[in-house]
């Protein structure tokens, strides 16, 4: 089974129990729309934290219904993001989602020694976009947490994003190692890395995927320009999966394809306790409602 597109996550979570999720820092408009609108559908149940007033006004001229959903006060962004992580911690509500705060100020409180939502594992960004001149849904990692990825970061990298692959129905993941060449070159150190992982994946070290790289971005998506550079490789054309040299191109790649190509998006970050919806400020509305529908796909 692959995704041909982010509506399909609708099928996987069909039936299922609506999650209890918790918006951090609610008062922002896109982020409250895509709630609302996934709790009208039955597929969470929203628990809002920041200023009250900010979050009713926004509701008001946005004709958003919210009678009935639980609203807790709370002006301060950084004591609003702690109470929402502290609430999962509690096991009080099963998804956390970025409102009207920074990025590193809410991871900063995911990692959280004392109440945070560390489980030992490498805590990375996964990216899925439904982009028109591609077959099937993509994925990339990591475009939002880890900044320059070692090889063991990059090896976990891949297990929580081929695991959250796995639990959407996906049998063997496809997933191309970028790096701007596809052969080795001992001066990039992205090539050396991905082949040293295409290799940990032939001899098993690395499970449920099929690994190839260094693929440059334009055999890692056709199978054409694979075949007029003469590169032989399961993965090229039919990727399921690019994993990022770092987070600056991954970041660049992520704003290219959505300000550029258009592309849908839903986002996450994977291995924490639960999963955190986390997309840019600057996305749609839809980008945060698919990011919702992700998340409790991801937590089924
Ligand atoms: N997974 C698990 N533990 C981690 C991770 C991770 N990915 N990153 C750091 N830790 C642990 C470390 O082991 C350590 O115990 C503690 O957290 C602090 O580590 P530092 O000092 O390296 O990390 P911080 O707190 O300075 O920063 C962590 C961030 C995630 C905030 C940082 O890496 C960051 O700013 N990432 C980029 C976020 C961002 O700006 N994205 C914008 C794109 S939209």
């Amino acid at each position: 089974m692959v995704l041909k597109s982010l509506s399909d996550l609708k099928n996987i979570i069909a039936g299922g129990p609506a999650r209890k999720l918790v918006l951090a820092a609610a008062q922002d408009q896109h982020s409250l729309g895509a709630v609302i609108k996934a709790w009208k559908d039955n597929i969470i149940e929203p628990i809002l934290i920041g200023d009250k007033e900010g979050i009713q006004n926004i509701c008001e001229e946005n004709n958003y219904d919210i009678s009935g959903v639980r609203i807790i006060h709370e002006p301060d962004m950084d004591k609003a993001v702690e109470m929402s992580v502290k609430m999962v911690n509690k096991k009080e509500a099963d998804i956390l989602m970025k409102g009207k705060v920074g990025t590193s100020t809410l991871l900063k409180c995911v990692l959280n020694k004392e109440w945070g939502l560390r489980t030992g594992n490498l805590l990375s960004h996964f990216a899925l976009f439904e982009v028109d001149t591609y077959p099937k849904v993509i994925a990339v990692t990591d475009v939002a947490m880890n900044i320059a990825p070692n090889l063991q970061d990059k090896i976990a990298i891949i297990n929580n994003s081929v695991s959250c692959l796995v639990r959407l129905g996906y049998k063997m993941p496809k997933v191309a190692v970028l790096g701007a060449v596809e052969m080795v070159n001992e001066n990039m150190e992205a090539t050396l890395h991905a082949a040293l992982l295409s290799k940990m994946n032939q001899r098993d070290q690395i499970r449920n995927c099929i690994i190839d790289g260094p693929l440059a971005f334009d055999n890692a998506v056709s199978l054409e320009s694979a075949q007029l550079k003469g590169i032989r490789s399961e993965v090229a054309g039919d990727t399921d999966l690019l994993l990022m040299p770092d987070i600056e191109v991954g970041n660049v790649l992520y704003k290219s394809l959505v300000f550029f190509a258009k592309a849908k998006v839903a986002a996450l970050i994977l291995g924490a306790r639960v999963p955190i919806v986390l997309t840019s400020r600057s996305d749609s509305e839809q980008a945060k409602y698919d990011s919702i529908l992700l998340s409790a796909a991801a937590s089924k």
